[in-house]
């Protein structure tokens, strides 16, 4: 399979991470792409028409996008039920950790964009208020949480692993540690897994 890959995205390290645990990870082959929304990368457009990052092309031919849905095929070629419990209360509480840690990225990504890539007379200071307000309310959400604290290895726990790093990475001045202090105790804890160990984005 083929994953197309940059080092500092969220959504392709929840990626990595899952197939680490999954042990799928010698059936994946990284391709580096570099795109952005104002220059899309056009070999990325063919797999993913949103032009977006992580794309899978699978051993099939088969395009898949986007984190979420590769991470469900994945969990599938593994057997199932693996990183996403197959049904109950369960399944529904790691689908929706996993998407408000998505929906943290997003939000995160969004005010990384208008930061970093549009020109400072564009910039729209209340539109990255409320981006980051998006930000601490998910934080808020996730702290706290006992099940953050077992012993199963699930997606939810794997996304925010990975929303947590890319906040370290692009907004340390944000301090989410001192907002959030258990969740601060469970990360340092959960960074020390082999697979998110290996995925730490490079500093940017
Ligand atoms: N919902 C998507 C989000 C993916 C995403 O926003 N990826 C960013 C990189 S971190 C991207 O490719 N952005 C380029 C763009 O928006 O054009 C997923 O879970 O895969």
């Amino acid at each position: 399979m083929k994953l197309c890959h940059a080092p500092l995205s969220p959504f392709v390290r929840k990626v990595r991470i899952a197939a680490m645990e999954l042990g799928l990870n010698d059936r994946i082959e990284l391709v580096p792409i570099t795109s952005s929304p104002v220059a899309m990368n056009p070999e990325l457009a063919k797999i993913n028409p949103l032009g977006k990052l992580p794309a899978l092309v699978t051993d099939d031919g088969d395009l898949l996008f986007d984190s979420a849905v590769i991470v469900e095929y994945l969990d599938a070629l593994a057997g199932g039920g693996k990183l996403i419990p197959a049904k109950g209360a369960d399944r529904w509480r790691v689908k929706r950790t996993e998407a408000l840690c998505d929906g943290l990225c997003d939000a995160a990504v969004l005010m990384r964009y208008e930061v970093a890539m549009r020109p400072a007379e564009m910039q729209w200071p209340e539109w990255i208020a409320g981006q980051k307000q998006k930000v601490t309310q998910s934080l808020d959400a996730l702290e706290g949480q006992a099940w953050l604290f077992d012993d199963k290895i699930e997606i939810g726990k794997i996304a925010a692993a990975c929303a947590l790093g890319y906040l370290d990475v692009r907004f340390a001045d944000l301090g989410w540690r001192k907002r959030c202090e258990t969740l601060a105790r469970w990360y340092e804890a959960f960074a020390k897994r082999p697979s998110v160990d290996a995925t730490k984005p490079p500093p940017s």
